[in-house]
């Protein structure tokens, strides 16, 4: 008879559910679990803090679908994924964390990293357990991996005891599991179908919101068809982008602010109308807008405005389906009316005064001409990881994406320090499927703090991603070196010293060069460029561009500010 441990069982459930890839730190219980999982075959990534691996699994289960799992000791190691689960749950992305927990027979007596670890979970989850024996491992790791996918995708714990890790059953009496299917696909309404291209007929200003919902659910083809039959304008959420292309020439989101304002029907494709859409209401929307909401969640269905047609379904299908009606119809709203004239206009001169920043040159540059000579730069088809609050807002609409899911970013939980674990999960998956497709990272130099560890992870498994610090000295904006030091002579800089400061020109490209990458100190247009080709044509290890910029450099003037709050 076979006799088979407990990390042997979760390893090969895992495997069995065709989870590619294990992000983690292993200790105490957990050592023979990664050893197990790349016996049975599992990618093992050890990464420098559970936050960051939590992060890159579930990156994992947005680009692919499928789970990535975060492996995790007890008590601190799995605190510290808890902003990985809260992280995946905000954005609606599938991952599996298991974590190691004390031994039984010593709950409740202080045991060594003792938590309420399944309690813990329950609110940074979907679905939080553990298995009651080891013959029960396969069901609940399938039950996780299942319920991480199905509905509305999120994270989703399982538990294992320290002294389940090393305990032994027979193989014979183990249940075999096998691997679950994609989620089912549900379809919308027929009449609610109908009653939504009424509605769309009847639209004077009408737009198509493109939420990470539709890239998560592959409706990249069916879209295309869509808005080029129909003739809509659309605009994408942050990481909706490059469902479509931004210069598809029925993007518009260079007007965005004026498209939100003034549509009189929105079709909202898996995006939630939280705060980065303004929650749907003025003074961002007009109070009379019709919302066509297709969501696959039936709980999101009202959200802050009522919906006058709700859509619920998987959004591929249901694009699909107003596809067809609208063939079958063969409406098309018309280009020639006021509403495309009027977000033409607007996005020429949105364009002019982006341009006459980004042609700046003086030293040092500001972010408009930094981004300016990336995009000219970056390679299509390659995966943009973004972070930090002037370096992402200006960086999204400065650099495009012509692919889906080739964008990824702060996300509805506005997390700071998810760039690294993401850039690693993205160049995992490019080498697994081979793409050629390189992963670039750009990061505010706040942002890049919270996980900066994580180069050494890059080195170490000589991932050639391309990491760019847009370094203005802080959290917003910084001041520059002669101040600091002015600061330092007046007293006590815990006193003094604005609370966004951060050490001014603080040499992180020499964090990569330390663990063997490539490092540069950028201050001009031409060590910009320079560095940026030559870190291009390195596919063996990865590269830090430390691009020093004016610590005042700021946002053009907006319309509205970013975050709409409450008028208290
Ligand atoms: C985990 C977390 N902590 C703190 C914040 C608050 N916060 C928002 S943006 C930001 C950093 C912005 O600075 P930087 O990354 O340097 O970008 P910059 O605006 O300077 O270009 C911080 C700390 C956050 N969003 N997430
Ligand atoms: C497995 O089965 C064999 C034969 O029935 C038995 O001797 C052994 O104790 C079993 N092992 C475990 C771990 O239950
Ligand atoms: C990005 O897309 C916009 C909108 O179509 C276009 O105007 C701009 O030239 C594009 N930028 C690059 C670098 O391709
Ligand atoms: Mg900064």
């Amino acid at each position: 008879m076979e006799e088979v441990t407990g990390a042997q069982l979760i390893a090969e459930a895992l495997k069995t559910q065709n989870v590619e890839f294990m992000f983690g730190i292993v200790g105490v219980p957990i050592i023979e679990v990664a050893m197990a999982a790349q016996a049975a075959g599992i990618k093992y990534v050890g990464m420098r803090n559970e936050q960051a691996a939590c992060y890159a699994a579930s990156a994992v289960g947005y680009l692919t679908g499928r789970p990535g799992a975060c492996l995790v000791v007890s008590g601190p190691g799995l605190i510290h994924a808890l902003g990985g689960m809260a992280n995946a749950n905000m954005n609606c992305w599938p991952v599996v964390v298991i974590g190691g927990s004390s031994d039984q027979n010593q709950e409740t007596a202080g045991a060594f990293q003792e938590f309420p670890q399944v309690e813990a979970c329950r609110l940074y989850s979907k679905f939080s357990a553990r298995p009651g024996s080891l013959e029960a491992i396969p069901s609940v790791v399938e039950k996780a991996v299942r319920t991480s996918m199905y509905g509305r995708p999120g994270a989703c714990y399982v538990d294992i005891s320290g002294d389940m890790v090393n305990a032994k059953v027979n193989r014979s009496n183990v249940r075999v599991v096998s691997c679950c299917p994609p989620p089912p696909v549900s379809l919308a309404d027929n009449t609610a179908i109908t009653e939504a291209i009424s509605v769309l007929k009847g639209a004077k200003r009408p737009l198509v919101i493109i939420g990470k919902g539709a890239a998560y659910g592959r409706a990249e083809s069916a879209l295309r068809a869509l808005v080029e039959v129909s003739g809509l304008p659309f605009i994408p959420t942050p990481m909706g982008k490059g469902v479509l292309p931004d210069n598809h020439p029925n993007c518009v989101a260079a007007a965005r602010s004026r498209a939100l304002l003034q549509a009189d029907v929105v079709l909202l494709l898996g995006a939630r109308l939280n705060w980065i859409l303004h929650f749907g209401l003025p003074p961002r929307f007009d109070p009379h807008v019709k919302v066509i909401q297709v969501d696959l969640c039936a709980e999101e269905m009202g959200n802050n405005v009522r919906p006058a047609v709700a859509l619920l379904g998987d959004v591929n299908a249901v694009v699909t389906q107003l596809l067809e009606s609208v063939r079958k119809d063969g409406w098309k709203y018309p280009f020639n009316t006021e509403w495309w004239s009027a977000l033409k206009e607007k996005i020429a001169a949105n364009a002019k005064i982006s341009k006459a920043l980004a042609l700046q040159s003086a030293v040092p540059m500001n972010y408009y001409t930094v981004f300016h000579h990336i995009s000219q730069l970056l390679p299509g088809d390659c995966v943009i990881v973004s972070e930090g609050a002037n370096t992402m807002d200006i960086g999204r609409t400065m650099l495009n994406n012509s692919l889906p899911r080739h964008r990824l970013d702060a996300g509805t939980f506005g997390t700071m320090g998810v760039g690294l674990g993401f850039a690693i999960a993205a160049a995992s998956v490019e080498k697994s499927q081979n793409t050629g497709r390189r992963v670039v990272c750009v990061e505010g130099d706040s942002a890049f703090g919270f996980s900066g560890m994580e180069v050494e992870t890059m080195c170490r498994y000589n991932l050639p991603v391309i990491i760019i610090v847009v370094n203005n000295n802080g959290i917003y904006s910084g001041v520059d070196p002669e101040t600091w030091k002015e600061m330092a002579k007046m007293g006590d800089l815990t006193t003094i010293a604005p609370p966004v400061t951060l050490l001014p020109e603080a040499r992180y490209d020499e964090v990569m060069t330390a663990f063997g990458g490539r490092g540069f100190l950028v201050r001009t247009v031409e060590e910009l460029r320079s560095a940026l080709k030559l870190s291009l044509s390195d596919w063996e290890r990865p590269s830090l561009l430390n691009v020093l910029i004016d610590p005042a450099s700021d946002r053009k003037q907006q319309e509205f500010p970013w975050l709409t709050r409450s008028n208290l």
